[in-house]
């Protein structure tokens, strides 16, 4: 359970229809309200889909399954994503299966949330867009550039925004090195420290420990642990968690949302999800 602190309160839409300068204009949205409410009780886990890797009808496919698995979130995006056009079709086709299924109340309520890696992660058909930042690129491209030109489209699309921090630990995954990152040593917790705090005095109210997709290690138990002491944002930790062992770890060291990606392309991936699931409710 996250430490409590202000970036736990709610915020009440203004009254008047005229945006002032203020809270309001980083009022957290519905999608981060319900995250937040979930995360109160216990971890959850989301299921992260790449539209390079899935078409329109498997992503719709998979996330219907992840649903049924218990997950409490879609992402959709990835690294090297390049056309916009396949992100909406997933996006759609995503969202259009989920609220088809008759009776059943629960999928209605999970969000769409793009997980953008550059200017083309927009859709504005995800129900909301985790806005983030790569603190520990060493390229101010990943962290402000491309945030800066996607901005246009994201007010465009009029899709909730989730302010969010980014830090990638290790080398060897197409985020590090897409992303120019200078990678935080995965068993070095004060150094991941420093940036959480960082991001929470910058009031980033989330923070996405990343070990790259397809990691042979997820983040230690050692680093999720100290960060959790030291931000009590919404705590995101993804990267090579592919069995109820590590995500039990990861949820006991105080992570509020565990991603699983990888793991949706092996056979049988329905079962571990579900075993994923029940491990996190064992904090
Ligand atoms: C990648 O953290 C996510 O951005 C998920 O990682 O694909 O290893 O599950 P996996």
């Amino acid at each position: 359970m996250r430490p409590s602190g202000p970036t736990s309160t709610s915020t009440t839409p203004s009254s008047t229809t005229t945006p002032k300068p203020g809270p309001d204009l980083i009022e957290i949205g519905p999608v981060e309200e319900q995250l937040l409410d979930e995360t109160k009780e216990r971890p959850i886990v989301a299921a992260l889909i790449d539209p390079e890797d899935f078409s329109p009808k498997r992503a719709a496919e998979v996330a219907v399954k992840a649903v049924e698995a218990g997950v409490s979130l879609i992402l959709v995006g990835g690294s090297t994503l390049a056309n916009q056009g396949r992100l909406d079709a997933v996006v759609r086709s995503i969202r259009n299966h989920i609220k088809l299924r008759p009776g059943h109340r629960k999928s209605r309520q999970v969000p769409v949330v793009l997980f953008p890696g550059n200017i083309t992660g927009v859709s504005r058909y995800a129900d909301a867009i985790l806005f983030s930042s790569l603190l520990n690129s060493a390229n101010p491209y990943f962290i402000i550039g491309a945030q800066a030109l996607g901005a246009i489209e994201v007010h465009k699309a009029a899709i909730e925004s989730i302010p969010m921090a980014y830090l990638v630990f290790g080398n060897g995954s197409a985020t590090s090195f897409i992303g120019q990152v200078n990678s935080l040593p995965p068993s070095k917790p004060g150094l991941a420290v420093i940036y959480a705090l960082a991001a929470k005095y910058l009031g980033m109210r989330t923070l996405y420990l990343e070990a790259g997709s397809g990691a042979g290690e997820p983040i230690p138990q050692e680093t999720v642990r100290a960060v959790r002491k030291a931000y009590n944002g919404l705590l995101i930790v993804g990267g090579g968690i592919t069995t109820a062992d590590s995500a039990g770890k990861a949820a006991k060291a105080g992570a509020d949302l565990l991603v699983i990606g990888n793991l949706l392309q092996s056979p049988g991936y329905e079962a571990t999800l579900r075993q994923i699931v029940s491990a996190t409710k064992r904090r």
